[in-house]
């Protein structure tokens, strides 16, 4: 059984989909970052964080769903495949262009960073960027899935993206990146998940 850490209105929204999907029995401990209950696991604050059996303590959102997609053989291509290493590039993808710009901007907005160490001017700069990698990322898609008729890990992380940048006011223009996220979201493992969220709020 494992526990996940963290509210599932974050990036451990993308770690419970990913439990769902591969359907290996969890239990969700919710906390915002930094809160007693998060430090206690993670002292960095950061969430999510997964426990194991023994007691073992695992951190990023990324690194703890390639270890379960691996573990559990699901939701990925096996490692050493050429199939995994374009899963691994449209992983490393969103996450440098999609997730980075939309995280620097919390940051430069949000109450992760002193005040005084926001700098809201960037903002634009990161709006394009994140644009233009949509854009990128439009020509990419050639099926129901990232990865054609597989479903893997970055489609989750994309899913999760897109809900991120509606709620921080990111324009996503492009209708196959938009389709794409309704239609991860209609799974029911997306659906359960989620429902943890609304659970907490
Ligand atoms: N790369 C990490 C980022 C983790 C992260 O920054 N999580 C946010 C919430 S979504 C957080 O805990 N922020 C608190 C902080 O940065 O101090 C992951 O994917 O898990």
């Amino acid at each position: 059984m494992y526990t996940v850490y963290g509210n599932a209105y974050t990036r451990t929204l993308r770690v419970l989909w990913c439990l769902e999907e591969i359907g290996a029995p969890y239990t969700h401990v919710p906390g915002d970052a930094h809160s007693p209950e998060i430090k206690a696991v993670n002292p960095s604050g950061k969430v999510p964080a997964l426990g194991l059996e023994d007691g073992t303590i695992l951190t990023d959102s990324t690194a703890i769903m390639t270890f379960l997609a691996d573990k559990h053989a699901a939701v990925t291509f096996p490692a050493g495949t050429v199939d995994r290493a374009r899963q691994d590039g449209f992983t490393n993808m969103l996450l440098d262009e999609i997730d980075g710009c939309l995280w620097t901007a919390n940051r430069m907005t949000g109450r992760f960073l002193p005040e005084e160490m926001h700098v809201p001017d960037v903002i634009p700069s990161l709006k394009y960027e994140f644009s233009r990698s949509i854009a990128r990322l439009d020509a990419m898609i050639h099926g129901p899935f990232l990865m054609g008729d597989t479903f893997t890990i970055p489609d989750i992380i994309l899913t999760h993206c897109v809900g991120w940048a509606r709620a921080i006011k990111f324009d996503i223009e492009s209708d196959k990146v938009l389709a794409h996220a309704k239609a991860m979201r209609d799974r029911p493992g997306y659906k359960a998940a989620f429902a943890l969220g609304q659970k907490a709020a």
